[in-house]
C-alpha cells in the first residue's frame, strides 16, 4: 500500500527516535533475482528501517516494480527508489531520491535525466527528496557511469564547497557515496565536513560492512546509513549483529 507523502516525515522521526536511519538497499539487477529476495528477507528480520531500491546500472522497470511487489507482500516499510537513470522510476514506490549529481562533469547526470523523469515521477504521484549525491571514489563503477570526479580523502575542505551549494540548490538530503562494495569507505573526516555546512538529512553509503566503519560516521554526523552488499554478503546471524551495533551506536544522539 502506498505511504501518501509522509515518509520524509517517518525518515525524520525515526531518526530522532532512532538516532539513525538504516536504509536496505535492493538491486532491482534482473541477474540476480533471487539473491535480492534474500536480501529483502534479511532487511525484513533485522529490522532496516527504509528500503532503497535501484542504484545499479543493470535495471529494467518491470524489475524494479517486481521487487517493489516483492517488499510490499512482506513490509509495511517504505519503499524509496534509487534510481541511476530514468528506467529506475516506479509508480509503485513511495518516494524517490530526486538525485542531483553534483561532482559529475557530464551535464546528463546533473540535470538531463532529471528532466527526462520528471514528467514520469509527477504522473506517479511519488513524493520526491531532493538529493545532493556526490560521488567520493573514482574507482567504483558510479563514478565510471556518472563520469564524477573523484574527491581526495585528504581534503575534507572541498566537500564544504558541495555541501553549501546543496543548501543553496534547496536539497534537503545529502548522500555522500563510496560507492558499492569500495573497499573504503567514505572517511570520517569527509563525512564531519559535510555536516558542517550540510543544514539537511545527511546519507553515507558505500563499503560499510563493520561496526567500526559504521561507527565512524555515525559518529562524525551521518543521520542515515545505506548498507547493500552486506545485505547480500553476510549471514542473518552476521548483519543481525551488525544491526544493533549500530543501533546502539545510534542510541541517545541528538
Ligand atoms: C551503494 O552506498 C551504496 O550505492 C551501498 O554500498 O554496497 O558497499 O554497501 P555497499
Amino acid at each position: 500500500m502506498r505511504r501518501g507523502g509522509n515518509v520524509e516525515e517517518y525518515v525524520l522521526d525515526v531518526r530522532k527516535k532512532r538516532g539513525i536511519v538504516i536504509f536496505g538497499l535492493i538491486d532491482p539487477d534482473p541477474l540476480k533475482v533471487d539473491i535480492s529476495k534474500d536480501a529483502i528477507r534479511k532487511c525484513i528480520s533485522t529490522d532496516i528501517d527504509v528500503f532503497l531500491v535501484g542504484g545499479s546500472s543493470l535495471v529494467d522497470q518491470y524489475h524494479v516494480d517486481s521487487m517493489i511487489e516483492e517488499i510490499r507482500a512482506q513490509s509495511e516499510k517504505p519503499i524509496v527508489l534509487f534510481p541511476g537513470n530514468v528506467n529506475g522510476l516506479s509508480p509503485k514506490a513511495d518516494a524517490v531520491l530526486f538525485i542531483l549529481l553534483l561532482n559529475s562533469d557530464d551535464p546528463y547526470y546533473i540535470v538531463g535525466a532529471q528532466i527526462l523523469g520528471a514528467p514520469l515521477i509527477h504522473r506517479y504521484g511519488l513524493e520526491v527528496f531532493p538529493t545532493a549525491y556526490i560521488v567520493l571514489f573514482s574507482d567504483s563503477a558510479v563514478a565510471h557511469v556518472g563520469r564524477a570526479r573523484g574527491i581526495p580523502p585528504n581534503k575534507p575542505e572541498l566537500i564544504s564547497m558541495y555541501a553549501l551549494a546543496a543548501n543553496m540548490f534547496g536539497s534537503r538530503f545529502m548522500y555522500l557515496e563510496g560507492g558499492s562494495g569500495t573497499s573504503t569507505h567514505v572517511p570520517g573526516g569527509i563525512v564531519e565536513e559535510a555536516r558542517k555546512s550540510f543544514n539537511g538529512f545527511l546519507m553515507v553509503g558505500g563499503g560499510l560492512r563493520d561496526i567500526s566503519s559504521i561507527g565512524e560516521v555515525i559518529a562524525s554526523g551521518a543521520d542515515g546509513i545505506v548498507l547493500g552488499t552486506v545485505l547480500e554478503a553476510f549471514d542473518l546471524e552476521d548483519l543481525g549483529e551488525l544491526i544493533m551495533a549500530a543501533r546502539n551506536v545510534g542510541k541517545g544522539r541528538d
